[in-house]
Formats: C-alpha cells, structure tokens, sequence
C-alpha cells in the first residue's frame, strides 16, 4: 500500500527516542511497582543474524509490555565482551583483541538502536571494561577469603585447539563446547570455585522455579548435579592400615558382594598394586596405560566388553567378614564417590557383566518375585521403552543373573542376608546403614555428578586473576587497593595459544612485590573463565557506573531478582549454574536478600536457514544489521514473533516479511482514515467492533504472560482487518468504535512493532510516546459471553439442563455436568461407565 514509509518512520522515532530517553527505568523516587526484563547479554562477535533478532524482539516485548501495564520497567543491555572468538581474530588480523571487540561493540550498538529495542541506555556495560572486571577480581578474592576459590592439581579437560583448560561444562560429548576439538585430559594445577558446597541448595531450590523455567532446563540442571542417595561403607583391606570406603546406592545389597573393583587410575590402584607381587604390577602398569587413552565416555558406555586386571589383594566385607578379591577396571570412575565399588554382580549390570568375563561368583541377595504390599509397583523400562524387570509368573530359579546375564535391580524382599532377611529394599537400606553407623563402619551418604567449576584459562583476553605467588610459596591476594588489576598492552605480546598463559610473557607486568615482606614476587598469569564475567552481570546493572562497590545491596533488594530472563537454551547448564551459584554465595555473604537470580526463564527457539542454526561459518546468515533496512526493523520483528510459539525453531525461508510489511501497511492505513477527534467517548459506536477489540484488550495480557505472542499478533492481524470492513462497509471512518480499535491497536501494536505503532498515535493526535501509555481496561459488558443451554442425559434419559457459555470446551462441559446436583440424585451412586461430550450442548452419560 502506498503512504507507508517504513523506513522513513523507523529513522523518524528513533531520533525522537534518542532525544526523550522515555525507556530509562524510573529512580528511586518512582513509587509504580518493577520488572526486571533482561535478555541475556551478546558476545560481540561480528555476526548479529536473525538468531539474535529474535532474541532481542521478545525482550522487547516483554519489557514494553510491563510499561504499558504501570510498571517501572529495567530493561539494561550490556556486552559479554571478554573470550577467545576475540583474542582468535585478533591473533588472526595480528590486531589487538581490544579494537576488535570494541569496534564490533559499536557495530551491536546501532544495530540495536536501528531496531528500535526500548533499553535503558544509561547502563550500559562491557565485561572487558576494567571498571568492570575490578568487580570480577573483587569476587573472586570473596570466594577466596571463604574457602570458596583453591588451587589443586587433578586431571584436567584440556582442548588442544583453543591451547586451554576447561570446565567440566564445557565439554559437550567429550568435544570442546566452543570450537569443537576432542578434549584430552592432563594434569594441572588450576584456580577452582568450590560450586560442588552449594549442590544440594543448587538441587533443591530447582523445586522454586518448578513452572517459571522450562521443565527442560529444570531437567537438565537436576541431573547435571545428579544427587545420588545411599550409604558410604568402609571396608578393611588384607596387608593396609586404612580401610577403603565404597559409595553404594544399594547398601541392602552387601551381603551379596562378591568382589571390589577401583578405579585403575586413582591413587588407591596405584597403591594397592605397588603392594603386590612383580607380574600384577606390570600387568596393572599396562592397562593403565591402555585406560589414560581411553575417554570417559568411553569408560561409561554400557556396551563394550569389560575389561580389568585382579590386583591379588583382598578386602574384608565389614557385614559377614568375607574376603573379597580386589580389581581394577576401567568402568569405575576415579573421580566419582570414593573411586572403588562394592560389586553386587547379582544386582547391578554393569558388575554382573564384570563377573561374567573373569568368572567371579554371583550371589543373589534380593527375590525380586516376592511381592512388596503397599508398594507402588515400578516397572523400569529400558532405552528401548520394554520393561526390563522380569514380572510376576517367574520364579527365582528362573532368573539367576548368572546364568540369564540380567542383573535383578527391581525391588523385592532380602534374602541370603541374616538380619535384613524378609524386608524390602527401603527398609532393608535404612535398616543396614542403622546397623554400619552403629558398629562404625559405614553411615549415610550422598553422591553428585557436580565437580567444582575451574576458573582458570590460559588465555590473554580475560580477566587477570588477582592473586599473587611469593618466593617462599604462599599465594595471597593483590591488595585491595591495587584493584583493579589491568591487563597488560596486548601489543607486543605473543598471543598465540601455547599451552600457558600469555601473560607469563609480560615480563614487567608479571614482576610485582609480595605484600607483607615487600620482596619480588610473581603474579597469576592465568584469566578467569568468562562465566565468571556473566555470573553476577545482571546486578552490575543495577548501578553499572558505581566506581565504589559492584553493585549497591540497596538496588538489588528493590530491583533483582530478574523477573523475565530471555535467551537461548544453549545456556541451560553453563550460564545458569553458574549465575544461581554465585547468587547463593552473594546471599551468604549478606550482600542481597534473593537466593535466586531469574524468576521465570524464557528460551527461544533457533532461527534455521537451510536447516540449520544461522552461523557465519555456515555461510547461512541474514544479517541483523541488513534486515533493518530490508524489510526494515518492524516487519523482521512481526515476523518473527509470527513465525511460530516462542520456544519452536524457526525456518527463515518460512517467514514472510511481505506478509509482515503488509499487515503493517495496513495498520497504519486504518490510523490514517479515523476522521473523528482525540476526545471521542470511548462507549459508543458499532457494538461488534468494539466486542473484538476489548476482548483482545482482556486477552492479550494473559496471552503475553504466558508468551504466546504469536497469537497476539494474529489476533491483531484480526483487529485491524475488522477495523477495515468497518470502515469500508460498516460504521464508517468517524464511528467511535473506529477509533477505539485504531488506538487499541497502536497501544498493542507497540509490542511488536514500535516505530509503526508511535506513529500510528501521532496520526491519531496524540503527542506523547505511545510506548508509555498505560493499557485500556476493556469493558466487562462488552466481556459477556453469548450462553446457550446443553442437556445431560444418563442412559439415554435427559435428567438436567445446565446454563454454559458456548465456548465451552469439552472437559469443562463434562466437569460441569458431573457436578450437578440433579445429575448425582439420578445417579444415585451408580458409577459412570461411559461419557460423551458434545459441547457445547450435550452430555450423554451411560452407567453400564
Ligand atoms: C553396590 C551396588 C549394588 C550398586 C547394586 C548399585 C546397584 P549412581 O546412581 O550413578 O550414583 N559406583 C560408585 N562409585 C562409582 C565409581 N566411581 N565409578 C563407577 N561406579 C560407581 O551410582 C551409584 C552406584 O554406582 C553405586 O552403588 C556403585 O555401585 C557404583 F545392586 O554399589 B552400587
């Protein structure tokens, strides 16, 4: 449609906006309540696509939303700006890491301006910003003052390619979460937080965010901590002072070991062998060796042959004083529990596979056939969905795992066991851990997946850890009044990953003094993960140009926690973990009253172009900066948020910006043809246009918390072609029910596509921003819903009428007629055997 000038009205309000700063969040003076609307912050690469055009058009509707419904509204933007895609550029160009970032940081920011997001400018943030990073040194030597950030050194993953450590969380299926390449593992000293003191708060408070955050994340995070239950039971061992300890999830189960297996490389192996004859220490060296080669995910994979060495030594079974023969294999884990198991080849798979190639005994403990009373029966299924517990019918004999090769994990009753005999496996547990804790010899005890996240990188573009190493080997904290502690000139500096830290090369920035002798001393040439930077940044907005502390306690308690956080389910573990870990130590510390950081998540989907997620590498880019010139900002975001439900993936060749261009055309054309005045009364004019349009009013709020904004799109999409026909066929440009829809519009309309929608309300003469206008109640009269009379039949016979609304859906109809008193009289406690529903109007029960 002609008049529409997308771009000229993009340019147009921009300017405006620039000018008023209306989207700034109100000060300390404001008494509206607040929202907190954050959408997780960029890496200023060079490639903004259409994946972040999403991202960053729910942010805005959720933070405009909230305006338009009287809130003071934090919306903040920031850059996540330290990391390696930067130094790697850099490294690539021979430039320095800084300029590049920076320069890209510019890039974003108009990118974002062009796209009209409604932020709060006046905060901005870049992690690599000393004045920033001061704050992550600040935390760190918290964490450090409380146990909470140590050295040690342990087997590491290691990517070859990036020439750098990394946490346990980003290493995805043994590749590296970043670039790709197999991880190694090797042995380093390393800067540690001690995440794994906060697993089981980490756990349990996933319980409050049951409804808020996708069940996915919720999902994943719980088994990423991966909490297990059981027993921790010590175990003499022939020729050895100290006793060995298993972690077991089934101590009801001990008088059906039969032999212990450790990790061949935990230091416990190492020991036990050394202490053995000449030919087991060999055979024990050799297959060591062969397992350093292998990965853990190799060494967990259920299907591949065991395999192990018998180290000729024994353990004494602390419950019956039977000898157990000890061996190595590469299926227990040197880092998980204790690193050595109890085999209960009877009852655990894995152990009866053990069993069954180097023909060990199997000794069955638990009669799986014998019947639990009271017991909610479990069937577990395997990969494949089929059952896997052999059911009733069977007997005992039948199911010897020795001979059958499947192990009996099912709940039964306790036999072969003297003083556990007869019960079930529950109580059998809490009824030998009362018995180990009583003789000392074993007690209650928990496991976890969790391992405590390392926070050191040797890489240059990163935080530089504040700490310092004295000649005579302490390591103390740079003093406070050194912070922040700055990065060295990159120029000059071999960046190129070799394995330790370029600032080891920065001879005068490494020189320092020890600060209680005054001797020379060395700093940490380590930086710190940039998860560290991203873990607290949502607080730094609070008060993101505070010189004096890293956020005042004063604006967390009024603003934080986040109430929408938005962003991509890439970030399900890492990111999130993270930030609620920090949180709970920020809590301990006193500094803020919340203990979690984001109070509902929002995950969207991916944008695919050619099937697969847009990357540059790929080549399958639509620019973000491109796209706001063509089709221009308002229409990429309208069709975008059409596209589909917000968490769905998304095909660029399926979205139609024409379609989005026109709809808008559209909108601003309905604008353009009311012809009454601004104080026209909202309470007259055609009835049915006025029904669609305060219905949407009453919906759309609904609909918008619970992110179904697709749907609001469409029912405007619906609004505005209602509008049209009155206009052209019905009420006419000067009805006021035309008007009513047209401002009705542009108000919701800002959600979505905000320059269109500012200059809808000035055609429609207003001069604020329409951007802050608070919703329109809707009229409850108009609300009313059409009823219509449904009757409920019992065998065949009507027995009552019901009043329903004639929208009503079938379970609600049902429900309704169930509850009647006139249909449980003709009942007269006969059950229902059958129940038909046609809503709206009849419900047809049968009781035989
Ligand atoms: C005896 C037993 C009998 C077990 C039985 C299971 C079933 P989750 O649930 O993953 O925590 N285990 C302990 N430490 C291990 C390690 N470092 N590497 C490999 N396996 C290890 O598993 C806990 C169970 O895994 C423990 O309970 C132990 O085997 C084994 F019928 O002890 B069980």
């Amino acid at each position: 449609e002609g008049g529409y000038e997308a771009f000229a009205i993009q340019e147009k309000w921009q300017a405006r906006w620039a000018e008023a700063d209306p989207f700034r969040a109100g000060g300390q003076d404001d008494t509206r309540p607040r929202k907190y609307v954050l959408g997780m912050f960029p890496y200023p690469s060079g490639d903004l696509h259409m994946g972040h055009a999403e991202s960053y058009a729910y942010v805005d509707v959720v933070a405009r939303f909230w305006r338009h419904r009287g809130y003071n509204v934090l919306n903040p933007i920031g850059w996540d700006s330290f990391g390696l895609p930067a130094e790697n550029a850099a490294i690539q160009r021979g430039a320095d890491p800084r300029e590049w970032t920076y320069a890209n940081i510019e890039q974003h920011k108009k990118s974002f301006r062009q796209y009209g997001s409604s932020y709060d400018w006046s905060r901005i943030l870049h992690t690599s910003d000393p004045e920033y990073y001061r704050w992550n040194q600040w935390l760190f030597q918290r964490l450090f003052e409380r146990g909470l950030a140590y050295r040690k050194e342990s087997p590491v993953n290691w990517c070859p390619n990036d020439q750098t450590v990394l946490a346990n969380e980003q290493v995805v299926d043994g590749h590296c979460e970043r670039c790709g390449a197999e991880v190694v593992k090797k042995k380093l000293t390393q800067w540690y937080f001690k995440i794994t003191d906060y697993a089981d708060r980490l756990l349990d408070d996933l319980n409050q965010l049951e409804g808020f955050w996708p069940q996915k994340v919720i999902r994943m995070q719980r088994n990423w901590i991966g909490r297990s239950v059981g027993a921790d039971i010590d175990f003499e061992i022939e020729g050895r002072d100290e006793k060995v300890t298993v972690f077991s999830t089934r101590p009801d189960t001990l008088h059906g070991a039969t032999f212990m297996v450790v990790a061949p490389d935990s230091d416990l192996a190492a020991e036990l062998a050394a202490g053995s004859s000449a030919e087991v220490r060999m055979r024990f060296q050799d297959y060591l060796e062969r397992v350093q080669r292998e990965t853990d995910i190799e060494r967990q994979s259920t299907d591949r042959p065991k395999t192990g060495v018998f180290l000729d030594r024994f353990a004494i079974n602390p419950i019956n004083g039977e000898r157990l023969p000890i061996w190595a294999a590469d299926y227990v884990l040197a880092d998980y529990g204790h690193g050595a198991v109890m085999a209960v080849p009877a009852h655990d798979q894995r152990d009866l596979d053990f069993a069954r190639a180097f023909d060990l005994p199997v000794k069955v403990v638990v009669d799986t056939t014998a019947p639990i009373t009271g017991a909610i029966p479990v069937i577990e299924l395997d990969d494949e969905g089929v059952p896997i517990d052999p059911g009733a019918g069977d007997s005992l004999s039948d199911l010897d795992p020795a001979r059958t090769g499947v192990a009996l994990t099912g709940d039964g009753r306790l036999i072969n066991s003297a003083s556990l005999d007869g019960l079930s496996k529950r109580n059998a547990i809490a009824r030998i851990i009362e018995e180990l804790t009583a003789a000392g010899t074993g007690r209650a005890a928990k496991s976890y997946r969790l391992r405590d996240w390392l926070i050191s990188r040797q890489r240059f573009w990163g935080t530089p850890i504040p700490m310092i190493h004295t000649q005579d080997g302490r390591i103390v904290p740079v003093p406070e009044e050194q912070l922040p502690l700055e990065l060295p000139d990159a120029r000059g500096l071999d960046l190129a990953p070799k394995g330790t830290s370029p600032l080891g090369g920065a001879r005068e920035w490494m020189q320092t003094v020890d600060p209680e002798t005054g001797e020379p001393a060395l700093r940490d040439p380590d930086t710190m993960d940039t998860f560290v930077d991203s873990s607290w940044y949502f607080l730094r907005f609070l008060a993101a140009n505070d010189p004096t502390q890293a956020f005042p306690s004063r604006e967390a308690d009024r603003w934080a926690p986040v109430d929408s956080y938005i962003g991509g389910v890439e970030h399900a573990i890492l990111h999130l973990l993270y930030a609620r870990f920090i949180t709970k130590v920020l809590f301990d510390m006193g500094l803020i009253d919340f203990t979690e950081p984001f109070s509902s998540l929002i995950n969207q989907g991916m944008v695919l172009l050619g099937g697969s997620k847009m990357s540059k590498s790929k080549g399958n880019l639509v620019e973000f900066a491109a796209s706001m010139v063509d089709p221009g900002a308002d229409a990429s975001r309208v069709a975008i948020v059409f596209a589909g439900p917000v968490e769905d993936d998304i095909n660029w060749e399926d979205v139609s910006t024409t379609g989005a261009q026109k709809f808008l055309a559209r909108a601003w054309r309905v604008a353009k043809d009311v012809t009454s005045a601004p104080d026209v009364v909202w309470a007259e004019g055609d009835a049915s246009l006025r029904r669609i349009t305060h219905r949407l009013l009453a919906d759309a709020p609904g609909l918008v918390e619970q992110t179904k904004f697709n749907v609001v799109v469409a029912r405007l999409m619906e609004l505005v072609n209602a509008t049209r026909k009155a206009i052209d066929t019905g009420a006419g440009p000067a009805d006021p029910a035309v008007r009513e829809a047209a401002e009705a519009t542009a108000m919701i309309l800002d959600l979505f596509a905000p320059h269109t929608a500012e200059e809808m309300w000035e055609i429609l003469g207003y001069e604020g921003f329409v951007g802050v206008v608070p919703w329109r109640n809707p009229d409850p009269t108009l609300l009313v819903e059409e009823s219509v009379t449904a009757v409920v039949q019992i065998d065949g016979k009507v027995r009552a009428t019901l009043t329903v609304p004639a929208r009503i859906d079938a379970t609600e109809l049902e429900k309704l007629a169930r509850a009647d008193e006139r249909v449980t009289r003709s009942l007269a406690g006969r059950e229902i055997t059958r129940a038909v529903v046609r809503p709206p109007k009849v419900v047809s029960f049968s009781t035989h």
